[in-house]
């Protein structure tokens, strides 16, 4: 069974171009509820944690350098399904192969500046909301904050 739970960051190039508000309404009209967010600016050494499966890509270091550049807004996205609705939602990693109507086709810059992350799986959604947020801090609709994946 799938779980309820998915994490999201709008990045920095989304944030600096005004886009944060747009893209929470995409969110929300796509039927998901906002259970945890906040406005932070990540420091290298989280964003090297955070991206760390990918160290060892040519990109890594500029990923590193662009997630760092300026605030970003974190969030716990609620929504049957949440992980792969929200892949949906979003597009493609590359906006260019990204479908039309998707946060990435309407808001990115390019593959490395593609306007918000989001999970892709149940159990890196839970660890990626856990990094940002304590249990305290995540408003569920039903006040559990634990997934399918983790039980
Ligand atoms: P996604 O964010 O769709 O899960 P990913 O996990 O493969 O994609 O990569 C993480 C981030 O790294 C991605 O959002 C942007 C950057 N990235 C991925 N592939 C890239 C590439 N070929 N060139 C530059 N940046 C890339
Ligand atoms: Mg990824």
């Amino acid at each position: 069974e799938s779980g309820n739970l998915t994490f999201t960051m709008i990045k920095p190039g989304a944030v600096s171009n005004e886009y944060i508000g747009p893209i929470l309404s995409k969110i929300t009209e796509a039927g998901f509820r906002i259970a945890a967010m906040k406005m932070i600016k990540l420091r290298t050494a989280q964003a090297e944690v955070f991206y760390g499966i990918h160290r060892d890509r040519p990109f890594f270091k500029s990923l590193v350098e662009f997630m760092t550049s300026g605030p970003i807004v974190v969030a716990v996205l609620e929504k049957e399904n949440a992980v792969e609705a929200y892949r949906a939602l979003i597009g493609n990693t590359n906006p260019e192969e990204a479908k039309s109507g998707t946060i990435r086709k309407l808001f990115a810059e390019s593959v490395s500046k593609n306007a918000v992350h989001g999970s892709d799986s149940d159990e890196n959604a839970l660890n990626e909301a856990m990094f940002f947020f304590s249990r305290s801090e995540i408003f569920t609709k039903d006040g559990e904050v634990m997934m399918a994946a983790n039980q």
